[in-house]
């Protein structure tokens, strides 16, 4: 069913108005709300090279049984304050300066060792598999803390799709990166593109999410539209943005926060109030909105679903 989805999706990948159309309200079948800006915005970005109109589009989404019951934190509040270093690296820079990203025309290849490496448009990616809403506990390692409505469904869908080779083992992620798009990222002292990686079994966890959206709408531009990943159990950093490369591989990939201070970012990142970051105390964090602080759970709350990947390990060496 999927295959055959991306198939029609693949056919109707063309320009023609008579396929356009059909695409439409083949789209709109698939319960993509508001499908015809999602399309349509290809046309328009023609005209208005600097349009966002991708951001912002309304997504229709099934249930999900990933969703804790805490209070979700104020979308404004998620949309304005943001670790995106592309785009600068105070808090309310992402929400100012990725204001005109331009996220369409969008391609995310999955390559490397796989049967079928393959290239997903955003429209591929977007009717893969139906979209769920998944409230997440989001956890960065500077201790503050969100919960999160986001949209996507899980990552193994996509690298099924591939089928990994045995020599797969690890899975490394690119952002992308335009220095003419993203001028602020030069004075932030990190390497770009941004990467990060994980175990190919940590991939393939149901709970790491590729994610298209929160709040009901596709991803504003801050967030890393148009897809980011969201691994939950893992500290902020690991969830990263604007995807456009997802390479399995055999060795385990370099991480950008690794590579920036090695001592005190690990491969990992598991969230763990037991072990501090050296220069602070990863016990508790505060979620934005509020004034006292939380208790940090192992794995940020998600240890029933994912501890079993780590068994045997050390925690505190392998952090
Ligand atoms: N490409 C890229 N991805 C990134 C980052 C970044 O700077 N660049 N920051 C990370 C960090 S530290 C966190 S906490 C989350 C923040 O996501 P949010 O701004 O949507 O809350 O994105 C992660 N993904
Ligand atoms: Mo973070």
């Amino acid at each position: 069913m999927l295959i055959k989805l991306a198939s029609v999706l693949a056919l109707a990948d063309s320009t023609r108005k008579e396929a356009y159309f059909n695409r439409r309200s083949f789209l709109r079948g698939l319960g993509i709300a508001g499908a015809a800006t999602v399309v349509g915005e290809r046309f328009s970005s023609l005209l208005s090279p600097s349009t966002t109109a991708f951001a912002g589009t309304k997504l229709t989404t099934i249930k999900s049984n990933y969703r804790v019951d805490e209070k979700i934190s104020s979308e404004n509040d998620v949309t304005h304050y943001n670790n995106f270093y592309e785009f600068g690296s105070d808090k309310g820079d992402p929400a100012k300066n990725a204001q005109n990203f331009r996220t369409s025309p969008w391609v995310v290849s999955v390559e490397g060792e796989v049967k079928t490496p393959r290239k997903f448009s955003m429209d591929e990616i977007l009717t893969l598999a139906p979209l769920e809403e998944r409230i997440y506990r989001h956890r960065c390692v500077e201790r503050w803390s969100i919960v999160v409505p986001w949209i996507g469904y899980s990552l193994s869908t996509v690298l099924k799709l591939v089928e990994p080779s045995p020599k797969a083992k690890y899975v490394a992620f690119e952002s992308f990166y335009d220095p003419k798009q993203m001028p602020q990222a030069r004075y932030t002292g990190l390497a770009y593109p941004y990467v990060e990686g994980l175990r190919l079994d940590e991939a393939m966890h149901p709970l790491a999410l590729l994610c298209v959206g929160m709040y009901g709408e596709t991803l504003p531009n801050q967030d890393g539209a148009p897809v980011r990943m969201v691994i939950p159990w893992k500290y902020g950093y690991k969830s990263i943005k604007s995807i456009v490369k997802i390479r399995l591989q055999s060795s385990e990939p370099p991480t950008s926060w690794n590579r920036q201070a090695p001592n005190e970012y690990g491969f990992y990142s598991n969230v763990n109030p037991n072990v501090d970051h050296p220069r602070w105390s990863q016990a508790t964090e505060r979620r934005l909105g509020e004034i006292y602080m939380h208790k940090t759970l192992m794995f940020n709350g998600y240890s029933d679903q994912v501890a079993s990947l780590y068994s045997g390990m050390d925690l505190k060496k392998f952090h």
